[in-house]
């Protein structure tokens, strides 16, 4: 691939300034694809984050404070617009960096120019209320920005990701500092490039790349910060929100889940196919909402093995230029992990798996797309969350045992049902336990407008849709004694 580099990846943007590290340190950033160095990229750290924070600070005591609501969503909207007019420039990076496959990459550029044209619409469309009160008393409320916000990212789908906290917490009025992930921050690079070109004010967004344990921590416990959102692991999301505690600061947490589509034997299968396995490995099941866990009705549980079987014998992988079905994991550390998981299924019965094509070289992060049949409901890799293309098959008898079973982990990301009985899908939507139930469907195709969220260790708050607006706003009340 020729270089789609076109701006220095080596800075941090503070104030509208772009600069290095103030410590001058680098990090290296690889290609999944084929293991090798892309370039460096600053190794921001806690001086770092102290300026960015600052700079935002600076921007709400300035323009981008007093800032009309309508204003703020032209300048969004122009952002969505330059991102769309640049979605090859940016797809070609997101590929080299995160190992997407190049339809991937594009669509995920497209979402982030989405997200950008509903928050710059949905700006000036956030209003209070009047409250009927006490005789003589007239009370309203106002929406109002936090103030200073920390977004710290994940490498899984970075221009989403960033388009859906970044962009609601903009609309709102809000000014951003952004901690990318260290494997893979070039689109949040260029999305600030672009963003300042269409005319963000300085320090409204800043972006640090940096170390998690150093950077990361430093924005989360960072007393100048008045909310973070954090997409990653329950691990990392637990140290941030005690970090953030600490300050008394309202935190938005993603972690992940182990979300399950539920086939019923009145189901339509050859709708239902397509979703049970894509919804398994795109992105190469490193995506938050994957559905890793198939629970099929044992009627028709001979019936789904085969066809899901069928379909991953024809997935291939392979890096993300190639443009097949699936790419590299994120990086070696990713494919370990993932690898031993499979290593953990080595009981299970395999129904199926892709293949790695010839050409994938060795040095990539590639691992074979897997389906486990016949799986326990308690074996480790039907609860656990495993971040790659590997997902299980488990049949139930009934429709209780079927809830159980979906609700028998400590996720609830999402969840989705596949009958033609109307009832028994109003049931089912209201006992999963989930953020995100979907009826004969799965994801509904991922739109911006729809909130989207967990419970229990997938996390709290919502994201997306106008919901988010609210997340990254604060209610005042005010009480007018007039007499
Ligand atoms: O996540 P981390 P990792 C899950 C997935 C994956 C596992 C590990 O199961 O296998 O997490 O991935 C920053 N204070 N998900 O290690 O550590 C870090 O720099 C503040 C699910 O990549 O959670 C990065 O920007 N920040 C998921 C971000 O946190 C810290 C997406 C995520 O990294 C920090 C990714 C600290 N102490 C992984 N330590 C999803 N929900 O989609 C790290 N970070």
């Amino acid at each position: 691939m020729s270089d789609p580099l076109w701006f220095d990846p080596a800075l941090c943007l503070i104030g509208g300034n772009w600069r290095p590290a103030a410590s001058g340190g680098t990090l290296p950033l690889a290609n999944p694809s084929d293991g090798s160095e892309i370039c460096r990229i600053a190794r921001g750290s806690a001086a770092d984050i102290d300026a960015a924070v600052h700079a935002a600070g600076a921007a709400l005591d300035g323009g981008w404070g007093q800032m009309s609501a309508l204003e703020r969503g032209r300048i969004l909207t122009r952002i969505g617009q330059f991102v769309l007019e640049r979605v090859e420039l940016l797809a070609a990076l997101e590929a080299m960096d995160v190992g997407k496959p190049l339809a991937q990459a594009r669509a995920d550029a497209v979402a982030l120019a989405r997200y950008c044209e509903f928050y710059g619409g949905a700006a000036d469309k956030v209003t209070g209320e009047t409250i009927p009160y006490l005789d003589g008393y007239t009370v309203y409320t106002l929406r109002e920005p936090h103030g200073v916000t920390g977004h710290i990212v994940p490498w899984n789908y970075p221009m989403q990701i960033i388009g859906r906290s970044v962009g609601a917490a903009l609309a709102m009025g809000n000014a951003c500092v952004l901690k990318p992930a260290e494997e893979a921050c070039l689109t949040a690079l260029a999305f600030a490039h672009i963003a300042m070109e269409a005319g963000l004010p300085a320090g409204a967004l800043n972006v640090v790349p940096g170390l998690g344990r150093d950077a990361g921590a430093a924005l989360a416990g960072h007393p100048g910060v008045q909310h973070i959102s954090f997409t990653g692991s329950v691990r990392t999301g637990a140290l941030v929100q005690q970090a953030a505690g600490a300050n008394v600061v309202p935190v938005t947490l993603e972690l992940g889940g182990k979300s399950p589509q539920l086939v019923f034997d009145d189901a339509d299968l050859d709708a239902a196919l397509p979703f049970l396995v894509n919804a398994g490995i795109q992105n190469a099941g490193q995506t938050c909402s994957a559905s890793s866990r198939i629970l099929v009705q044992r009627a028709v549980y001979d019936d789904v093995k085969a066809r899901m079987a069928a379909a991953y014998g024809a997935l291939t992988v392979g890096p993300a230029v190639a443009d097949l079905r699936l790419g590299p994991l994120i990086s070696a550390r990713q494919k370990q992990i993932v690898e031993g998981y499979l290593q953990q299924g080595a009981d299970l019965p395999v129904a199926a798996q892709g293949s790695i094509v010839p050409q994938a070289p060795k040095t990539g992060a590639y691992v074979r797309p897997t389906l486990f049949a016949d799986v326990p409901e308690d074996h480790v890799l039907a609860r656990e969350e495993i971040f790659g293309p590997v997902q299980v098959l488990i049949p139930f008898d009934t429709e209780e045992d079927a809830l159980r079973i979906a609700n028998a982990t400590d996720y609830g990301l999402v969840a989705s049902v596949w009958t033609r009985d109307g009832a028994r899908q109003m049931r089912l939507a209201k006992r999963l336990r989930a953020g995100q139930v979907f009826l004969n469907n799965y994801g509904a195709g991922g739109g911006v407008e729809l909130p989207f969220g967990g419970v229990g260790k997938s996390g709290h708050g919502r994201e997306k849709g106008f919901e988010a607006l609210y997340g990254f706003s604060q209610l005042k009340t005010v009480a007018a004694h007039h007499g």
